[in-house]
C-alpha cells in the first residue's frame, strides 16, 4: 500500500468517487424496469419500495463494489444506545418520548474560542452534506449508511484549537430522566469518548445529525452524533453536549468498562481479536453470508499514514 501523509491528501480525492451510487443505481433499476420507462419517480419509487423507507442519497465514500446502503428499517431498529436500554431494538422503543429541543453543545477546553451554543447556531455555518459510510460494530457486525452532516473539523476551525490541544473529548447528555438506561449502571455514565486532534481534523470525521436525508431519529443519537467511519462504532458516539479539547488522552467509556477489550484507538483491524471473538470477518445487516473485514473499514488510503510508526496491536 502506498502510504502517504494525511496531509497531502486533498478532500476532493476522498470524494472522488461522487455519483458512484447513483449511476449504479441508475444501471440497476434501468435494467429491472426498462431504460425507456425510466422517470425520476419511478426510480425513486423503485428505491422506495425495496427499502421500506426513504431512498438513501449522498456521495458514498469508501464502499465496495458489493456495499450498498442498509434498509432505513434496520437502520433505525438495530442500535446500541445504551442509555435506552442494551437490547439491539430497545433504543427504537424507548427513546420515543426522548425530546431534544431545546438543545445546548459546549465547546471548550484549549481552544481560543470557547462557547455555548444552541443546536441551531452550532449547526448554522456548516453546509451539510449526504455521505454513505460503511459502519462497523465491534461486535462483528456492519452496515452501509447514509448520513447527512459536515467534517468536524470545519467546526473545530472555528473554535481555534490552541497549540496545547492534543485530544478532543465528546460527551453525551447525562439525565436519567429523559435516559432511563442511565439509572442502571451498566456503563459509567456519562458516555465519553475521544479522538487524537489529528483524527478528529481528518475530513472523514463527521458531525451528524441527519441520516437517510432527515433529521436524525432518537435512537440513531439525535441532535447531534459522531462518525468515524474507519473506526469500531463505539467511538462514533450519540447525543452529544460538550466538545472539549484536551491536552491528555480522554478516558473513553467503554475503555473503562473493559479495558482488556476495548482501547482507545479501536480502529476496524481485522488482525486485532477480540478477545472473545475474531475481528477477521463481520455480518452486514441484512445479509446471510459473512464479509472479510477490511483494515480500517476499508478507509486504509486515507487514513493508515495517521498511523505509521505505531504498534496497532498494543494501540488497539
Ligand atoms: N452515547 C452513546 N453513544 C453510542 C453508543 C451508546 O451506547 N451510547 N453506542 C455506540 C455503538 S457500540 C455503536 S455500534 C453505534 C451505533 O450507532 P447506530 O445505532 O446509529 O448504528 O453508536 C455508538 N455510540
Ligand atoms: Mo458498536
Amino acid at each position: 500500500m502506498l502510504i502517504r501523509r494525511a496531509a497531502d491528501i486533498r478532500p476532493s480525492e476522498i470524494t472522488s468517487e461522487t455519483l458512484y451510487w447513483n449511476r449504479r443505481e441508475w444501471i440497476a433499476a434501468a435494467g429491472a424496469i426498462g431504460v425507456a420507462a425510466m422517470s425520476p419517480t419511478s426510480l425513486s419509487a423503485l428505491g422506495a419500495a425495496r427499502q421500506q423507507g426513504p431512498v438513501a442519497r449522498g456521495t458514498p465514500y469508501g464502499l465496495q463494489p458489493n456495499d450498498k446502503p442498509t434498509p432505513w428499517e434496520d437502520v433505525t431498529n438495530y442500535n446500541n444506545f445504551y442509555e435506552f436500554g442494551t437490547g439491539k431494538d430497545d433504543p427504537a422503543q424507548n427513546a420515543q418520548e426522548f425530546t431534544t429541543r431545546p438543545w445546548t453543545v459546549k465547546v471548550d477546553g484549549f481552544v481560543t474560542k470557547p462557547a455555548d451554543y444552541q443546536l441551531e447556531d452550532f449547526l448554522k455555518p456548516h453546509k451539510l452534506e449526504d455521505r454513505i459510510y460503511r459502519h462497523r460494530c465491534v461486535e462483528a457486525w456492519s452496515m452501509v449508511i447514509p448520513w447527512r452532516g459536515f467534517s468536524l473539523s470545519e467546526m473545530l476551525k472555528r473554535a481555534e484549537p490552541t497549540s496545547q490541544a492534543k485530544f478532543v473529548e465528546f460527551t453525551t447528555l447525562l439525565d436519567p430522566r429523559r435516559m432511563p438506561g442511565q439509572r442502571s449502571s451498566v456503563l459509567d455514565w456519562p458516555y465519553i469518548e475521544g479522538l487524537r486532534l489529528d483524527e478528529a481534523m481528518h475530513p472523514l470525521t463527521l458531525m451528524v445529525n441527519g441520516v437517510y436525508g432527515r433529521d436524525l431519529p432518537n435512537q440513531n443519537g439525535a441532535p447531534l452524533r459522531l462518525h468515524v467511519p474507519w473506526k469500531y462504532g463505539f467511538k462514533s458516539i450519540k447525543s452529544i453536549v460538550r466538545i472539549r479539547l484536551v491536552e491528555k488522552e480522554p478516558v473513553n467509556t467503554w475503555k473503562v468498562s473493559q479495558s482488556s477489550e476495548y482501547g482507545f484507538y479501536a480502529n476496524v483491524n481485522p488482525e486485532v481479536d477480540h478477545p472473545r471473538w475474531s475481528q477477521a470477518t463481520e455480518r452486514r445487516i441484512g445479509e446471510f453470508l459473512k464479509r472479510k473485514t477490511l483494515m480500517f473499514n476499508g478507509y486504509a488510503d486515507q487514513v493508515a499514514s495517521m498511523y505509521t510508526g505505531m504498534d496497532l496491536r498494543k494501540n488497539y
